[in-house]
């Protein structure tokens, strides 16, 4: 008892002592990097104030409607009150009005209105990499809704699909669409080859029912989808792995019996994250659908899809690493501990530091790839172009999140850039090679860099002489090597674009520490790997033995 009946924690008090919170600002406005590569690229006064004005949206309106799609996840009604199947999966208002903004600030549809020309993509990635974080995972929808305008424009935007590509890239909300992307079924989902059992029957008008079992399925409020299927013969057979598979397109929409046409929704995924969005297992019976592709170029047919999810994939990582410094910046200014602010504490400024490196290296590898999508004529970039998708969807994924499992996970990638490699016979190799050097070429004459670009130059050489050595190694070695090649490609290629970024009339002297800083890393751990003798023939036996010791 203190003397005057003061008592601290007795009854409702719970002591007068709160943190203040770390405040989200406009993001836009709070990254510098970003605002510099604008600057540098696309130094239109529309874009800026088009990205400052919605910077101040996301950070006053939006992100609390992805807090509120955070704990009002969807969920399923199967059935309405006189019994009748309705599949109803109810989301939140917060939800719905992601998608009405998506389309009014033109997310999707700037990529494709190219009023920015080859510059359009990376005004539009850097709306989404403002929008991201707060988004409330809308940006899963609207990545799967941008891959399937890719492809539809890819097979050419005719009917039955001319007005399908008109919903997904329209600015009017009450117009536009979402997609889905259908691809993953029970058997797996990186071998969709093998994995997919869903067949396509053909009707007598040319359209086609599908009949399957769709295993994940995000998003599943879409309007329409891309899915893959198998056709049958007049035998009735159909044709195994991948070359049976076709490319088809499906609307989501209910017949006047309310019901949903020819899908019925099992069950919506019990997931760990990603909890605000709708992830469902779909029962196709009889789907009513139509072929896009040629028979049997299905996967090669979404692969436009797959790309371009897999770019807002990275995007939506590097924003997430940006938010989160963001955040941990402001709540340094805020936070004591030991008697001073946690920004005047030297580890704690290099910790943050350090996070500052890899964000910037993050983004400059997202942006250079957007920069690179969005080339009408890509010409020699063209060979680097597949190899860089999958090294940069790979590289940038979130503390281990979802981002590193779907679109291909991390080893999946790490082999299709092997196979990448492997089709073109080493020319794809040869322009990653001759580009990551013409990037250095501007910094030449800087000697404050001079340490990066060493590092970098005498990377490049270190990979140069693996592949050659790789090359007459028994099959097996590149595989075990894949992983580590992938991330030597990319460290490399981000220590380059981190210097040329360095080098540009307007940059600051935080562009050069940050080059010099991520050039002190392994820059080739492939190569560093290969000295310790990781990918000989015995490392496979004894890393089974190893995680089964028992
Ligand atoms: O996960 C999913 C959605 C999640 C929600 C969306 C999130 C978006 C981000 C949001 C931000 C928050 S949908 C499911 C995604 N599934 C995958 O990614 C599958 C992963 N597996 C693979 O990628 C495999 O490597 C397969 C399926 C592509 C392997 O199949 P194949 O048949 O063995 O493939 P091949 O033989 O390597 O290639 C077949 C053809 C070839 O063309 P041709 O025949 O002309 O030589 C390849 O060149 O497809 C072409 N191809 C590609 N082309 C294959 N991969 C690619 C590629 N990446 N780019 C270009
Ligand atoms: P598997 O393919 O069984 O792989 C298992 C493990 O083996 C992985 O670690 C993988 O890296 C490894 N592996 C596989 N093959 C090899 C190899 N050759 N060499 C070395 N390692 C290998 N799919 C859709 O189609 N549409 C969606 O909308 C969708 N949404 C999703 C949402 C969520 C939240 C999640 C988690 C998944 C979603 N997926 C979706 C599925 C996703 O694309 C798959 O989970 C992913 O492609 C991996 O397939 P899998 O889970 O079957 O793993």
């Amino acid at each position: 008892w203190e003397a005057g009946g003061y008592l601290p924690f007795s009854g409702a008090k719970i002591g007068s002592f709160f943190q203040e919170q770390p405040v989200l600002k406009n993001p836009f406005l709070e990254d510098a990097l970003l605002r510099g590569y604008l600057r540098r690229h696309l130094p239109e006064e529309a874009v800026s104030s088009d990205l400052c004005a919605f910077g101040e949206r996301v950070a006053n309106e939006v992100d609390g409607w992805g807090r509120e799609c955070e704990v009002t996840p969807p969920r399923l009604v199967h059935f309405d009150p006189w019994g009748r199947r309705v599949d109803h999966i109810v989301t939140s208002q917060a939800w719905k009005r992601m998608k009405d903004l998506s389309a009014e600030e033109g997310l999707v549809a700037i990529g494709y209105e190219r009023s920015y020309r080859e510059w359009s993509r990376v005004f539009q990635m850097s709306k989404l990499y403002i929008f991201s974080p707060s988004s409330g995972l809308y940006t899963c929808p609207l990545a799967m809704t941008d891959g399937a305008a890719k492809v539809i424009q890819s097979v050419g935007d005719s009917w039955p699909v001319d007005e399908a590509y008109n919903r997904l890239t329209t600015r009017q909300p009450k117009r536009f669409w979402t997609s889905g992307q259908w691809m993953t079924e029970r058997q797996g989902g990186s071998d969709v080859g093998h994995g997919t059992e869903t067949i396509a029957v053909s009707q007598t008008d040319g359209s086609y029912k599908l009949h399957g079992y769709k295993w994940f399925t995000s998003a599943t409020d879409a309007d329409m989808t891309l899915t893959l299927a198998r056709t049958q013969d007049g035998t009735g057979a159909t044709t195994p792995g991948s070359r049976g598979l076709s490319l088809f397109y499906a609307e989501v929409c209910r017949g006047e019996d309310g019901r949903l046409k020819g899908i019925e929704v099992q069950r919506l995924k019990d997931k760990l994250g990603t909890r605000q969005m709708p992830t469902a297992e779909l029962l196709l019976d009889g789907l009513p659908a139509h072929k896009l592709s040629e028979e049997g170029r299905g996967v090669a047919s979404i692969a436009n899809m797959l790309t371009v999810t897999r770019i807002h994939n990275s995007v939506s990582a590097a924003a997430a690493m940006r938010r989160v410094v963001q955040l941990a910046r402001d709540y340094a200014t805020r936070r004591t501990a030991f008697g001073k602010l946690l920004k005047d504490h030297p580890l704690h400024m290099q910790t943050l530091a350090r996070m500052e490196v890899e964000t910037r290296g993050a983004f400059l590898l997202v942006m250079d790839v957007c920069r690179l999508l969005g080339r009408e004529e890509i010409s020699f970039l063209q060979k680097i172009w597949h190899l860089i998708i999958s090294t940069l969807k790979l590289t940038c994924h979130f503390f281990g999140q979802v981002l590193s499992i779907w679109e291909g996970t991390t080893n999946v990638l790490s082999l299709d850039v092997l196979r990448c490699v492997a089709r073109s016979s080493g020319t794809v190799l040869h322009a990653y090679f001759s580009h990551t050097k013409s990037l250095l070429s501007g910094a030449s004459g800087v000697s404050s860099l001079a340490p990066a670009i060493t590092a970098v130059d005498a990377a490049l050489s270190e990979l140069k002489d693996f592949v050659q050595v790789a090359a007459t190694r028994e099959p097996g070695y590149l595989e075990l090597a894949a992983r580590d090649l992938a991330y030597s490609l990319a460290r490399i290629y981000t220590g380059a674009l981190l210097i040329d970024h360095a080098c540009w009339t307007g940059a600051s002297p935080s562009d050069a520490y940050a080059a010099l800083r991520w050039c002190e890393k392994d820059l080739c751990p492939v190569v560093t790997k290969q000295r310790r003798g990781c990918y000989d023939p015995n490392s496979p036996p004894l890393d089974a033995a190893l995680v089964y010791d028992q």
